[in-house]
């Protein structure tokens, strides 16, 4: 990597902000459980505990102008980018005040406002999507970098080496993030991949790529910075290994027979939330008081979105035709 290092913003407020964007994602997922197990929300639901510094630090290199693609495990992201929590709640209770008026829910969340392009439940399909998204901005000449959220399971799918070889040969403004969790569903990566490092499959495709430790948020958005300057500044894809862990299982419906609680143990002591409170507050960057009212505010916050998903309703019977077909009439 040859790119220049950009300056990564410090101080207490930037590590704060950090660590509400975490707790936010934090508190509306332990929410969605508990209102899953109330039947409150039904369908298929995956969490994103244990994962948040991955999209806390590169959510904080973006600009608004920027895209994001993401997986079925994407609540957090569509929260970090814009999305307010009420209407991805609201999505997630199958009402119209969702984002998609209820009809996408937990897997497939979507925002044009704020260039969320999902929530795609098929695994590498938001690939292809990303390198559309960025074709386009190339096409026209916007100065927009396309941020692709994947899991490291779609390393075994076409699409994720299509897209790849697309990107690098027409140079897309593109940053792959992948979400390297370990485990697709109960498969390890071991069991699926004959090369497990998969910065290396990028390279083969000539795509700067490195590892980072997903645990960590500073990092996260360190390399981020250093990444997202580079696609923007027209140095073609770049791609990230996000090296985490899901605290929780792959669904509401996973037994977790595939994996030791030990291991799991191990990866909660490095918690990416507890990481920067002890960081920040070792450096004399969080008081107890800062924190207290830092999770009040989450709290209320998420409080909020179940009060909004809780008063909306089902989209009327004789609505359920608008939008198979576009509505835009030609003159
Ligand atoms: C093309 C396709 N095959 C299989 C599935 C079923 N499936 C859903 S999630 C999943 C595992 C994906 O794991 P990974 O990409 O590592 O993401 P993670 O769930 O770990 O975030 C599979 C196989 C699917 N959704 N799409
Ligand atoms: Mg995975």
């Amino acid at each position: 990597m040859n790119t220049p290092r950009a300056a990564t913003p410090s101080g207490a407020a930037h590590g704060q902000h950090l660590l509400t964007q975490m707790l936010r994602v934090r508190r509306l997922e332990e929410k969605c459980v508990e209102l899953y197990s109330a039947a409150k929300i039904r369908g298929f639901l995956h969490v994103y505990i244990g994962e948040e510094a991955v999209a806390a630090g590169i959510m904080a290199t973006l600009d608004p102008e920027d895209a994001v693609v993401a997986t079925y495990r994407e609540h957090g992201h569509a929260l970090l980018k814009g999305v307010s929590a009420g209407s991805i709640l609201a999505e997630m209770y199958g009402f119209q005040q969702g984002c998609c008026r209820g009809r996408g829910g937990s897997m497939h969340l979507f925002d044009a406002a704020t260039r969320f392009y999902g929530g795609n439940a098929i695994v590498a399909g938001g690939l292809p999507l990303a390198i559309g998204l960025a074709l386009a901005d190339k096409m026209a000449g916007r100065s927009r970098v396309t941020v692709c959220f994947f899991g490291e399971g779609a390393a075994a799918e076409g699409e994720f080496h299509e897209s790849l070889n697309l990107a690098a040969l027409w140079q897309l403004p593109v940053l792959f993030c992948c979400e390297n969790n370990l485990y697709a569903m109960g498969t390890a990566l071991s069991r699926s991949e004959s090369q497990t490092d998969l910065a290396v499959k990028a390279a083969a495709y000539e795509i700067p790529a490195w590892p980072v430790d997903g645990m960590d948020v500073l990092a996260v958005e360190e390399a981020a910075r250093r990444a997202v300057d580079a696609v923007r500044g027209g140095g073609g894809p770049h791609f990230l290994e996000l090296r985490t862990y899901r605290f929780r299982a792959h669904s509401m419906y996973d037994p977790e027979r595939y994996r030791d609680k030990a291991e799991v143990a191990r990866w909660i002591e490095r918690d990416p939330i507890d990481l920067l409170r002890a960081t920040l507050e070792g450096a004399g960057r969080l008081s107890e008081a800062e924190w207290a009212k830092m999770q009040r505010d989450v709290d209320a916050e998420v409080s909020a979105a179940v009060e909004f998903a809780e008063a909306g309703s089902v989209e009327p019977v004789d609505e359920l035709l608008r939008f198979v077909y576009s509505e835009i009439r030609s003159p």
